[in-house]
């Protein structure tokens, strides 16, 4: 990357009185600087107690999956104890799993969710 950087000299000699600076300067910095944030997965655990419908409801309320996929996502976690709703960088995850526990104890639902980094 280059950054071409216009300057004032404060002190020292003035523009014009010193030909080797002609008041523009060129930073050359050869580093990338941007690096991919990390990823999280948001994970879903099966319990006993919380409806099936609910738990699909939530795939599709708060992770946008068509009816389809909420309902095979759900399976999976009801056959397999544990199941991946998507993956964010860490904020969203974060306020999904957040978004999902207080949405299941408004409805008196024991379901449980967390985050895993990728
Ligand atoms: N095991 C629950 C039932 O039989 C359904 C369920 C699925 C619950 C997925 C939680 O994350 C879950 N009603």
């Amino acid at each position: 990357m280059r950054i071409k950087l216009t300057y004032k000299i404060l002190a020292g000699p003035r523009r014009g009185d010193d030909d080797r600076d002609p008041g523009v300067g060129t930073i050359t910095d050869t580093k990338p600087k941007l690096k991919k944030p990390p990823l999280f997965k948001v994970l879903l655990l099966n319990d006993d107690f919380t409806p099936m419908d609910f738990v699909i409801h939530i795939l599709q309320k708060f992770f946008h999956l068509s009816l389809q996929d909420a309902t095979q996502v759900m399976l999976a976690v009801h056959q397999k104890g544990i199941g991946v709703c998507g993956i964010f960088t860490y904020e969203i995850a974060e306020t999904k799993v957040r978004s999902v526990l207080a949405y299941a104890k408004t409805h008196e639902h024991p379901l449980q969710c967390t985050l895993e980094e990728e």
